[in-house]
């Protein structure tokens, strides 16, 4: 049965859980992350690295993917962004010495939250064969290891090349081209557990897997619907955009099961009514919806709007197809059912429908409370059909909003790091470098599992991230990692993902962004896109953390030159100057022509979208409507709906501290949040202490009933929707079981998980 991940450093001692907070950001959110700040990096370079941050000459931050207002000279305090950078830029480092006191076990025993205290990693470390402990190398020996496996390999399939969102457009370019002329697709990344039901649902119904929309959209919008996202946390930035959404007199809904602070009231430390007044209250109306409801709920918001006739006819003639069979699949509502599966009344289900009728310009944004259920590809192309049906697609303050995680997850993409690339892709790679890239599909992070699990494959290796911990079912992720000849990872911080090794390990200590990366001609320049396809460059200014570091693009042209030395591109030319890479990008990606040049621009540049010109890249060249069956998820009774989501001091699997300022808790992170009325029928009280045990029946529920356990949590009374609860991941990917994923995208199902709660 699933072991706790650390038994040491748990940290939730000091555990203590008060009101939740009915507003976001303000005061303490500056005093807040300048306390943090100041711990990690002292107050000289404190002042230096936040003034920097997302300034025209300035580093991009590598926080969130929300994109930056082009106007501003000044950089928009971001709370969550300065701990991000802070975590980033700290004083703190993994010298050698730490690995002969720490034994890869030992380590293994640590939280995640110790692990990423310890600072920045600085010299590469082998794990040979056998050995308890990580051992200092040099680089060439550390790439040596790397290329002796590789070239071991009898198939390239059997090696797999992961990455996580951070990584530069430069870096993640030159990655895909070495891996692909080393022969494989093999290049999952974290979008594969984040935005890929967003990316599949959009490429399909109107031709490009990215949003639609601008910042100037948002802002002169008239409905902004807020669903499956908690910007107060994780776009920070983005209440700055709805703030000034509502003063133009746009209405906010917030969709979700939780009544997020950041959706209610924002005090915008940059004005004086955020510091000292009432601040501004975002939300009009918020409906707690329950988890995995949204598909009925826009369901039923369709059904309205045809009843109605609230129906933009022109635009639904000229510009889509599938309308006569979406509006006949809608023309009846169970209205029951509906109730059942939203959680929601029937009245708050109509004033829904009202304000998106009576909007001329209508704007949904998601995040992963949409994309991570086992029916979200069916939900985003629900949501999709309300907006066709209004014309909200290619029109000045409309659109869609999928909002991105990783500062470039959307860049990575564009780059090429994707598992099924197309094949117009691999045709302009292939004329660019005299290579034949294999054509054949690679594995996604799912079947990454399976494929090591099942030594498929015997190489892992990861452009960053910490794979063992942000994937599902961490036992089975664990045990397959560790059935591995090598892992090797590229990281900027020590992480689970080091302890969790294959037969023999690396760790490549890399630069971050706020770093200043030199080469032989000259300090280097990378480029990064954000949520909305805006291209721009970010200049690291820092000194490195240590001067052993190689950057990522340094890493992977050594390694390319060590594992392809009849290579026909020019590693060593792209290392020395990221100009040439972008020469090549230039060539290959569309979008991308005068690349050099445009970067210039201040604010960069923005790729082409062409829904903006209801241009739609689908066959028949029309947006599609699309008919889904309804599906909701169901639980047995005496269970909950759980949900896996991040505290207010966390990004992804790096905990910065044990508090959820915003949800009351601090001192910890072992807990399980609740509605009061499932609490009484349950019979449990708040602040009780409980195991958490998620039961899996199978996809279709025909398979054998199997658990997962995940120990001591404690019981928190909290307005979640009836029959859901929630908890922290990565404490909890344990009970997400790995065939547990969304249909059509593969992303695990992080945010509807069947449990029970065991009293202890
Ligand atoms: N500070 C910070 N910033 C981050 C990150 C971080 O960890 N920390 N992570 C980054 C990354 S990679 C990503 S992908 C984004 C994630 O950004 P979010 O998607 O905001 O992150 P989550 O914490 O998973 O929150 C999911 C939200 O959806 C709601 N929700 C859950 N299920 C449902 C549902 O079925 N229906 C509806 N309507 N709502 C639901 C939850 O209550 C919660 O408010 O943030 C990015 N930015
Ligand atoms: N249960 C559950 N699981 C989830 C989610 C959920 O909501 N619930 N969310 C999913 C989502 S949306 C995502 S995106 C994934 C995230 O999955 P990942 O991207 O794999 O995880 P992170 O925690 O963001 O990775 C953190 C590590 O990245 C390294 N790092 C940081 N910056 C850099 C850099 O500049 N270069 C390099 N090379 N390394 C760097 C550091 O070593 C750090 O320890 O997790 C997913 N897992
Ligand atoms: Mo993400």
């Amino acid at each position: 049965m699933a072991r706790r991940p650390a038994k040491q450093d748990r940290g939730d001692a000091d555990l203590e859980v008060g009101p939740p907070k009915t507003s976001a950001a303000g005061v303490p959110a500056v005093a807040r992350a300048m306390t943090m700040a100041v711990e990690q990096m002292g107050v000289v370079r404190t002042a230096r690295t936040l003034l920097r941050m997302n300034q025209d000459k300035g580093f991009d931050c590598p926080g969130c993917a929300w994109p930056d207002p082009a106007q501003s000279h000044r950089a928009e305090f971001c709370e969550n962004g300065a701990k991000a950078v802070a975590e980033e830029a700290t004083l703190r480092r993994v010298e050698p010495g730490f690995f002969a006191e720490h034994s890869v076990a030992q380590l293994r025993e640590r939280s995640d939250h110790w692990l990423g205290q310890q600072g920045r990693l600085t010299t590469p470390m082998h794990k040979p064969v056998g050995a308890s402990h990580y051992e200092p190398v040099t680089w060439e020996t550390a790439l040596g290891v790397v290329a002796r496996h590789l070239r071991a390999l009898d198939d390239p399939d059997r090696a797999i090349f992961y990455t996580s969102g951070r990584t530069s457009n430069e870096a993640a370019f030159v990655y895909q081209l070495f891996v692909r002329e080393f022969g494989t697709n093999n290049l999952p990344d974290c979008s594969n557990m984040c935005h890929e039901s967003s990316g599949n649902a959009l490429l399909e119904t109107i031709g490009i897997g990215k949003g639609t929309v601008t910042l100037d959209d948002l802002t002169s919008a008239d409905l902004i619907l807020v669903a499956g996202q908690n910007p107060g946390t994780n776009h920070p930035r983005m209440l700055s955009t709805l703030e000034t959404a509502k003063e133009g007199g746009a209405r906010i809904l917030a969709i979700n099961p939780l009544p997020e602070a950041g959706l209610m009231t924002f005090r915008n430390p940059q004005t004086v009514k955020g510091v000292v007044g009432s601040g501004t209250p975002l939300a009009d109306r918020h409906l707690g919806v329950r988890l995995g409801g949204d598909q009925a709920l826009f369901q039923a918001v369709g059904h309205l709007l045809l009843e109605r006739g609230a129906v933009d006819h022109e635009f639904v003639e000229r510009h889509t197809s599938g309308y006569a069979a979406y509006a006949q699949a809608r023309a009846t509502l169970d209205w029951p059912e509906t109730l059942a599966a939203t959680g929601l009344t029937e009245a708050e289900i109509r004033a829904l429908a009202d304000d998106v009728a009576g909007a001329k310009r209508v704007i949904v944004c998601w995040a992963m409370g949409i994309t991570q259920h086992r029916h979200a590809v069916a939900t985003i192309q629900e949501m999709l059909n309300v907006l066709l049906l209004g014309g909200n697609i290619g029109r000045e303050g409309a659109g869609v909003c999928p909002v991105r995680g990783h500062s470039n997850v959307q860049g990575d993409r564009t780059m090429g790091i994707v598992e099924r690339p197309s094949s117009g892709f691999l045709d302009a790679l292939d004329a660019e470098f005299s290579i034949t890239a294999p054509r054949e599909h690679g594995v996604d992070a799912v079947d990454t599992v399976r494929a090591l699990r099942d030594r498929r494959a015997t190489v892992f290796f990861a452009m960053g991230g910490n794979f063992v911990r942000a994937m599902s079912d961490s036992d089975v992720t664990e045990k397959a990692l560790e059935a591995a000849d090598l892992t090797c990872h590229v990281s900027t911080k020590l992480n689970r993902s080091h302890t969790v090794t294959g037969a023999e390990a690396l760790i490549l200590p890399t630069l971050g962004r706020t770093e200043r990366d030199v080469q032989l001609s000259g300090e280097q320049v990378v480029t990064v896109e954000d949520s909305m396809a805006m291209v721009h460059a970010s200049r690291g200014r820092l000194a490195p953390a240590a001067d052993t570091l190689l950057s990522e693009v340094a890493i992977v042209c050594e390694l390319a030159r060590r594992v392809l030395p009849d290579s026909s591109v020019d590693w060593s030319g792209l290392r020395g100057d990221y100009r040439r890479i972008r020469g090549h990008i230039s060539r290959v990606v569309a979008g991308f022509d005068d690349f050099e040049e445009r970067l210039d621009g201040r604010g960069g540049f923005q790729l082409p979208l062409p829904p903006r010109q209801r241009e739609f890249h689908v066959e028949g060249g029309r947006a599609r409507f699309s008919v889904n069956a309804l599906e909701y998820p169901h639980c047995p009774p005496g269970r909950l709906l759980l949900q896996t989501v991040r505290s207010h001091d966390q990004y992804n699997t790096t905990i910065y501290g044990l508090d959820d300022r915003y949800r009351g808790v601090s001192g910890g992170r072992r807990v399980v949040f609740v509605n009061p009325t499932d609490l009484v029928e349950l019979g449990l009280g708040d602040g009780r202490l409980v195991d958490i045990v998620s039961e899996w029946r199978g996809v279709d529920g025909d398979r054998e009933l199997t658990e997962r356990r995940a120990d001591g949590f404690r019981v928190v009374a909290y307005p979640t929707a009836r029959g859901c609860a929630a908890a922290y991941f990565p404490e909890t990917n344990v009970l997400v079981p790995l065939d547990s994923t969304a249909r059509g995208s593969n992303t695990p199902t992080s945010k509807s998980v069947v449990v029970r709660l065991e009293p202890r």
